[in-house]
């Protein structure tokens, strides 16, 4: 079923449930070719959830800043390949909201162990905002804050969960978000461990 956040914004609760085994070993084999890794910030913090990825260019950061990078840093390599079932999920998903011919170049795939966060902040260093995110949800289930424009505005919680698939695009593209602390607890399939899944139009 859908929910509608506010404009642009669009939840598919449970979209991603059946096909989850599939994304999650197409995962494991993503993150045996390039490891799950913590990225600094321009701030010299060290990101509590760890980044890896697929397609053709995958979000770095540092020294000189945070943008898209057609080799990962890690292996000296290129990104594995975007599996089908992961293209075709994110595909579908943005075709639901209303986005026909969704082709995202970069696959993020973010891990969360329990007291991993995400602060707040915007996703700015993609060349397309007329194309949306899509973000997939896996695991543990999350608490997502979602602001506004600046980071003083006032934030809503949205919760998300396991399969839950949402579509960002149009008025609130730009918006900052972030992530509260992933609380203790098991999952069936992913243990201790929250895994999201961003699909963009990077280059
Ligand atoms: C709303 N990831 O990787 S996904 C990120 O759950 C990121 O790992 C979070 O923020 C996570 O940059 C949230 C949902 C999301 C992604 C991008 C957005 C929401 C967004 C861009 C604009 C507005
Ligand atoms: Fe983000």
């Amino acid at each position: 079923w859908t929910e509608g956040i506010c404009d642009g914004a669009v939840v598919l609760r449970q979209f991603a449930t059946n096909t989850a085994p599939e994304l999650i070993s197409v995962i494991n084999l993503i993150t045996q070719q390039s490891p799950f890794r913590h990225m600094k910030t321009t701030g010299g913090y060290t990101m509590s959830a760890a980044l890896s990825g697929c397609g053709s260019l995958g979000w770095i950061s540092d020294h000189a800043g945070y943008r898209y990078s057609a080799i990962d840093p890690t292996t000296g390599l290129s990104w594995p390949e975007m599996p089908a079932v992961l293209f075709e999920l994110a595909q579908k998903a943005a075709a639901e909201a209303g986005y026909d011919n969704f082709t995202p170049d970069a696959c993020l795939i973010n891990r969360y162990k329990v007291g991993a966060k995400m602060s707040l902040h915007q996703d700015k260093d993609e060349q397309d905002f007329s194309a949306p995110i899509v973000s997939v949800s896996l695991g543990l289930p999350a608490t997502f804050l979602f602001g506004g424009k600046q980071r003083s505005d006032k934030t809503i919680k949205v919760p998300l969960t396991h399969g839950d698939v949402v579509v960002w695009g149009g008025e609130v593209r730009k918006n900052f978000h972030g992530i509260l602390p992933i609380k203790a607890d098991s999952h069936l399939l992913l243990g201790e461990e929250r895994i999201n899944i961003t699909f963009r139009v990077a280059g």
